[in-house]
């Protein structure tokens, strides 16, 4: 009787035991908080470990010395214009914005892992935000203010529910990490920083952010739709104190970091 062959089968295999591997972790955090900071510093840390940016984060970086020279695509060029909109007029722009966001978000989210990270032993996706975020602290925040209308909520929730569930096991995650801070810390990093759209963000939007934060990923009594977001591991970890060039505050933060993902 012949043999069957047993490359067909490992292939199988290693495939499915990659999808049980993966650790997938999204970064949360107000504006400006440090989360870009923290995902870069994770990249350098672990050839096991893979950072997908926030989309939203690289359309407002277009114009920096590093990219000037880069052909932008349609998308990017109305995504950096589209910032400016939402901040200038919100009550014209949220629901665009967020649409524009999510569909972004999720697009970047269901790329298919790096081949490095397919060979990793224990690979871990580190996302900037999530599509979560997008709903219970932008939407929701930007619906509360009387930006987005009654119908516009609607519709938003509905497609999102929908979309989500429809690319549910791409794009579920395994864990979050929040990155507290407190708003008038944002606030001094937002202006260190001097992303051009931010600048006339008030501290008052910063901190009903941060409530929308707190109620969600500390106090845990944000009301949310999807089951498996409700028992989601949450590693709380607060950035107040400055770690961007900070050695010691790096490694006592990453020390965290492993010890959460030795939980998972
Ligand atoms: N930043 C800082 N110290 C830190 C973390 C961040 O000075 O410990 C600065 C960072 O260089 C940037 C600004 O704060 O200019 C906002 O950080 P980031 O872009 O990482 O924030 P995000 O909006 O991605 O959360
Ligand atoms: N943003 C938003 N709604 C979302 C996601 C992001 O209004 N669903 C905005 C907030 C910031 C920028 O986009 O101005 C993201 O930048 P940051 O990385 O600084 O939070
Ligand atoms: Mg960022």
């Amino acid at each position: 009787m012949a043999t069957p062959p047993k490359r067909f089968c490992s292939t199988v295999d290693l495939d499915n035991s990659f999808e049980k591997r993966i650790k997938k972790i999204s970064i949360e955090g107000n504006i400006a908080a440090g989360k870009s900071t923290f995902v870069r510093m994770l990249e350098r840390t672990s050839e096991e470990w893979e950072v997908i940016p926030e989309p939203i984060g690289k359309w407002c970086n277009v114009q920096t010395a590093e990219n000037e020279c880069e052909e932008l695509s349609t998308s990017q060029k109305s995504g950096g214009n589209l910032l400016q909109m939402l901040y200038d007029k919100p009550g014209r722009w949220s629901y665009t914005f967020q649409s524009y966001a999510c569909l972004s978000r999720v697009r970047a989210q269901l790329k298919p892992p790096s081949a490095k990270l397919q060979q990793a032993e224990k690979p871990v996706q580190f996302f900037e935000r999530s599509v979560y975020s997008d709903r219970y602290v932008f939407a929701s925040n930007l619906f509360e203010s009387g930006s987005l209308s009654e119908t516009e909520w609607a519709i938003y929730q509905d497609w999102h529910g929908w979309l989500l569930s429809q690319f549910e096991n791409e794009i579920e995650l395994d864990a979050m990490i929040y990155l507290r801070a407190d708003p008038d810390k944002c606030m001094q990093r937002l202006h260190f920083r001097g992303r051009e759209e931010e600048q006339g963000i008030p501290l008052e939007y910063l901190e009903k952010l941060h409530y929308k934060h707190e109620s969600w990923l500390y106090n845990r009594t944000t009301q949310v739709d999807f089951e498996n977001l409700k028992e989601l591991p949450i590693l709380v970890l607060d950035v107040n104190d400055d770690f961007k060039n900070d050695r010691i505050k790096q490694e006592k933060l990453l020390e965290k970091v492993k010890e959460f993902l030795s939980t998972l």
